[in-house]
């Protein structure tokens, strides 16, 4: 657990008892604290038995001589209308922060030469794969190097500042939105595309959110960014003419004058004097696909940036196991290959993992987002089949009509059992089933987490429940 200095006795308000804030209170009353805690919800209230702090209405806070809130990432700050626990802190002159911001306390309150590294990722898409598969690199070349933030594992969660440690967070733009001192030694912007433009206004909000990833940067830290979109270009340029960071482009689209980019899964650098082939991931399982490649591209910037020599960093990745539900195989039965990418809540995370393979016996469906998956229809060349599940099932029938043949399955268990049938039976040297839903869970299941467990019990119960697959 992360020890915030310079806080005994301080009085501090957390709003939000979920993961965030249950670890922001243990924190904070490690650290000497007085929490008043409070959620909406009574189940979550009921977390803080036991605990050494206690829930407590916001009525009866003492607003006047509150330090700070710690407001949780889903609480709404700005949009569509600040929280009414914003508007109180507000009024009462209260800092409202969130625990990237007592992590950034903690980090920054060590000396000089004890300060542990900070490298932060964010980005629209890929920032947990990049998240971990940095971390991966450096504890594979010898680092002490934790991973956490908005990947699941709550910053100040994390084991104790200490000097030589590397922090390696993933933050998403709520988080960033309640950073302020936050110092990242290595800070990585992906890539951009619309999301979360209900909690940020629109999309300039959100890119303002997100480029917050840069603040307080001196010339010592380096700013690795994405250029594969025009969102991201944009702020690569205006970082370029600022001056103040060390700025390594990045990209899986084409060859970069200086930077580091992918191109068929191999991977290049480019500094001037120095300049080669770090690598070739084209075979590694778990960076499958032209957008792993971009996130293998950053990771390679970041661990050049901490002193890693480009070909030993590439190597590492061989061995990287992938995270689960994000384009996982989790069965292979005879020829028919089995692949949980539960976490593709949009079209656009679903396409990533079409564009990944051939002769696809797609599972999709659930609660459907915006647009829907007509922006996939120029992928379906490559899908046999499309077994449809949940509340999203006919419309996404309509909007595929004439390039797939689509199947009403309604539940997950019938469609991955009538798609390994199907696969099994299509001559394909090697197919796929693949659960990448392009939809929210919320209509069948807790989360997308419960989503990609019941796939990956099913998947790997079709042999021992009769072999349909074998
Ligand atoms: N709550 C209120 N009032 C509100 C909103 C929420 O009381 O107006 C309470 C809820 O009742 C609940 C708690 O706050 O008990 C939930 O807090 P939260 O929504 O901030 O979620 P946490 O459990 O703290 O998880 C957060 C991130 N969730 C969000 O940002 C929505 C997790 O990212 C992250 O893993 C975790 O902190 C640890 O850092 C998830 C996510 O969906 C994966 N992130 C978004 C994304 O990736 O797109 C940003």
């Amino acid at each position: 657990m992360i020890v915030v200095p310079g806080i005994e006795k301080r009085k501090i308000g957390v709003y939000g008892l979920g993961l965030t804030g249950l670890a922001t209170c243990e924190a904070l009353v490690a650290s000497g604290a007085e929490v008043y805690a409070w959620d909406e919800k009574e189940e979550a209230r009921a977390k803080t038995e036991k605990t050494r702090y206690a829930d407590e209405h916001p009525k009866r806070w003492p607003w006047s001589e509150l330090r700070s809130l710690a407001l949780s990432p889903g609480v709404p700050l700005t949009h569509p209308a600040p929280h009414p626990i914003v508007k109180k802190a507000h009024q009462a002159g209260v800092e409202i922060i969130g625990d990237i911001e007592f992590f950034a306390r903690a980090a920054n309150a060590a000396p000089k030469n004890e300060r542990p590294r900070v490298i932060a990722v964010t980005g629209s898409n890929g920032k947990s794969t990049t998240t971990a598969l940095i971390g991966h690199i450096l504890k594979e070349c010898g680092k002490d190097a934790v991973i956490g933030g908005n990947i699941g594992m709550p910053a100040l969660s994390l084991p104790p500042i200490e000097a030589g440690r590397a922090y390696v967070l993933e933050l998403s733009s709520f988080q960033l939105d309640l950073a302020k001192t936050l110092r990242a030694n290595v800070a990585i912007l992906l890539n951009f595309s619309p999301d979360h433009i209900d909690r940020h206004g629109d999309m300039g909000g959100y890119i303002a959110a997100k480029k917050r990833i840069f603040m307080n940067q001196t010339r010592e830290d380096a700013a690795i960014i994405g250029v594969d979109d025009a969102w991201s270009q944009g702020l690569c340029a205006k970082l370029l003419s600022e001056g103040e960071r060390a700025v390594t482009p990045i990209s899986a689209e084409g060859a970069l004058g200086r930077g580091v980019f992918a191109l068929n899964g191999k991977l290049y650098y480019s500094f001037g004097d120095k300049s080669g082939e770090a690598g070739d991931i084209s075979a590694v399982a778990a960076l499958k696909g032209q957008h792993n490649w971009q996130n293998a591209a950053a990771a390679l910037a970041a661990a050049i940036a901490e002193g890693i020599a480009p070909n030993v960093a590439a190597k590492a990745m061989d061995r990287f196991p992938g995270l689960p539900h994000r384009m996982e195989i989790v069965a292979r039965k005879g020829k028919v290959l089995f692949v949980n990418d539960s976490k593709a809540t949009n079209a656009d995370a679903a396409s990533r993992a079409l564009k990944s393979y051939d002769d696809i016996f797609w599972i999709a469906g659930g609660k459907a987002k915006e647009g829907g998956v007509e922006s996939l229809r120029s992928l379906m060349r490559r899908v046999r089949g499309v077994y449809l599940i949940g509340e999203a099932a006919r419309e996404f029938e309509g909007q595929l009509a004439g390039a797939a043949a689509c199947f009403q399955c309604g539940d997950l268990p019938t469609a991955v059992a009538r798609a390994a049938r199907d696969a099994t039976a299509s001559g394909a040297a090697s197919p796929v089933v693949l659960l990448s839903p392009a939809c929210a869970s919320y209509d069948q299941f807790r989360n997308f987490e419960e989503r990609g467990e019941i796939f990956r019990k099913l998947a790997n119960q079709i042999e021992t429940l009769g072999g349909e697959a074998a």
